[in-house]
């Protein structure tokens, strides 16, 4: 085998096994239920960055939602705010959790009511032009984490 065929191989080999996405670990991925007449809700994940390069979300997006989008609830002169997100980096190794009272993905101008029992993907879009899609349970309240 010539150095230059051995060159290919490997570059191949380092394009493959660091894709973003192969590295993101999405769990615990729940949307929850729209109360009657409500076009909007919000989606809860675990996000776990199993790779060893950093990894940076810079949006999100889903066919059942007319917009969707990363919004962090924060809690300012005592009253809860939302925010949008534009970026969400994640370290290797690093977890981050959305949930209700903290980071979340919004999910405005619904096509149609989401009910228990369905579920939806949501997409994460990342910063290399990657995207990873996942499917998201539609519940009332969120399922427990661990089931045995
Ligand atoms: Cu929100």
């Amino acid at each position: 085998m010539t150095l230059r065929v051995l060159v290919t191989l490997t570059l191949m080999l380092v394009a493959s096994t660091s894709r973003a996405s192969d590295a993101l670990v999405i769990s615990d991925a729940w949307v929850r239920a729209t109360p009657p007449g409500k076009m909007m809700t919000a989606g809860y994940a675990s996000v776990e960055n199993r790779g060893n390069i950093p990894i940076t979300v810079v949006g999100v997006s889903a066919d059942a939602a007319g917009h969707t989008s990363l919004h962090e609830t924060r809690i300012e002169r005592d009253r809860s705010t939302m925010r949008p997100v534009a970026k969400l980096a994640i370290e290797p190794g690093e977890q981050i959790i959305l949930k209700p009272g903290g980071l979340h993905i919004m999910l405005m101008k619904l096509r149609g009511p989401l009910t228990g029992g369905q579920s939806i993907d949501i997409c994460l879009e990342l910063e290399n032009n990657e995207r990873q899609c996942n499917a998201f349970s539609v519940a009332r309240h969120r399922v427990a984490a661990h089931h045995h």
